[in-house]
């Protein structure tokens, strides 16, 4: 199957919101089970219509980036090179401490959010004397309260910001 149908369904879903029903195709059901996961519990819209959701989860960074994906997002980056949407977002999420889509992997120090736009390029809100890269071992970036900071990529700590683009 090509990749435009899906996509045409996957608005079509959006639009109405997903109202569960048979099409006869396996993947439009999955689809619309993702759907309908995003919009249940704490979904927060910022003014750019980038929406974000918290998942829950432990391992680490990579479980964070499968989780939003389960759900039909993925983790939190584009949307936060809007500030507005940064701040008005991040004050409902403040009592969980979450991964976001930015590491210094590729190179220590240089910190590149998931779509491969340095940090340096835009909005950043380290806290006081972050990033440290304490104990030599902190590549990715978690947001609690609203202080950015670098933490190990693998803990059971953390959970993650899922984001997902505006409807078409
Ligand atoms: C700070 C943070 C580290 C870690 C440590 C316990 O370093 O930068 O990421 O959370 O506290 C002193
Ligand atoms: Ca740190």
């Amino acid at each position: 199957m090509s990749v435009q149908p899906q996509i045409k369904y996957l608005s079509i879903f959006q639009n109405f919101k997903c109202i569960p029903r048979r099409i006869g195709i396996i993947k439009i059901t999955a689809v619309c089970a993702a759907e309908a996961q995003w919009l249940s519990g704490r979904v927060r819209t910022g003014k750019n219509g980038y929406s974000y959701k918290v998942v829950r989860h432990s391992g680490g960074y990579y479980n964070g980036k499968r989780a939003c994906a389960a759900i039909g997002g993925q983790i939190a980056h584009t949307g936060f090179a809007d500030k507005s949407t940064y701040w008005s977002v991040m004050t409902d999420f403040y009592d969980v401490e979450v991964y976001i889509g930015l590491t210094d992997l590729n190179r220590e120090g240089t910190f590149v959010w998931e779509n491969g736009v340095p940090a340096s390029r835009g909005f950043t809100y380290w806290g006081w004397y972050e990033p440290n890269n304490y104990g030599g071992r902190e590549d990715c970036v978690t947001v609690w309260d609203d202080d950015w900071n670098d933490v190990p990529c693998v803990s059971n700590r953390y959970h993650t910001l899922c984001e997902r683009a505006p409807a078409s």
